[in-house]
């Protein structure tokens, strides 16, 4: 995986995905509140990983960008000023482009390995991570490729294009509430690459549902989200914390 291979060392870093900002869905709340988690970072902080699903769906026309979570996007633009960002495409959120970059934010396509404490640890969106997820692979695959990117440029006003998505976004929410059925594969999916790779930790978000596990000294964290718990990962070179911030 190129992220393993291109891993940066790291004092501490910050992990949260998931606010889905634009459904109509979770705490209303919840953009204004990752904004005063965000300013209240304390100093050591050096790398935040927005780790996908961020927004409820996020494309660039040429003209023309998303009217969704411009106040996050100010905080991020400062926060970036003294600290590494990093957006990790989600499923929802997977066509972020040059207007995020412009702010100082890297985009990652599919995760990121720090090395902190000297320790690798992996980030990751989680979306097709588990080997059953064959469907979500694709779908990825064909939602990110070139000729589905050129069909929502150029076919659809960017108005009915919004309404498609975010329809799209609660549809499947509608169709599937509750964690999927192979939410268990996914812990063991992330001990198999700690083994296999020599990671301290795997972190990911997508499944909405807080988790951390220890095995031999190897830990495995899912966030949760940013859109009811309001969780985030924090990792230093003792180890990782999962918080819920109120
Ligand atoms: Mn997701």
């Amino acid at each position: 995986m190129q992220a393993y291979s291109d891993r940066l060392d790291s004092r501490e870093a910050v992990f949260l995905s998931d606010s889905h900002i634009g459904a109509a869905w979770g705490d209303p709340d919840r953009e204004a509140s990752l904004c005063r988690m965000l300013a209240g970072l304390s100093e050591d902080v050096q790398d935040v990983v927005l780790g996908g699903d961020i927004f409820e769906f996020w494309f660039e026309w040429r003209h023309v960008q998303p009217r969704l979570g411009r106040i996050l996007l100010n905080e991020l633009e400062r926060l970036a000023v003294r600290r590494r960002l990093w957006m990790i495409r989600g499923n929802h959120d997977f066509a972020l482009g040059e207007t995020i970059r412009e702010r100082g934010i890297q985009i990652l396509d599919d995760g990121l390995c720090l090395e902190i404490g000297g320790r690798p640890w992996l980030f990751l969106h989680g979306d097709g991570m588990v080997p059953s997820d064959r469907l979500d692979r694709q779908i990825r695959k064909l939602l990110r490729s070139r000729l589905a990117q050129w069909a929502y440029q150029n076919l659809l006003h960017p108005d009915w294009a919004m309404v498609v998505a975010l329809g799209t976004g609660r549809a499947s929410r509608a169709v599937n509430p509750g964690p999927s059925a192979n939410i268990d594969e996914y812990e063991a999916t992330a001990f198999a690459w700690m083994e296999a790779a020599e990671l301290a930790g795997v972190v990911h978000g997508h499944t909405h549902r807080p988790l951390q596990r220890e095995r031999q000294g190897r830990v495995y964290v899912n966030n949760g989200d940013w859109c009811r718990t309001c969780s985030r990962v924090r990792i230093d070179a003792h180890g990782a914390y999962l918080e819920l911030i109120t």
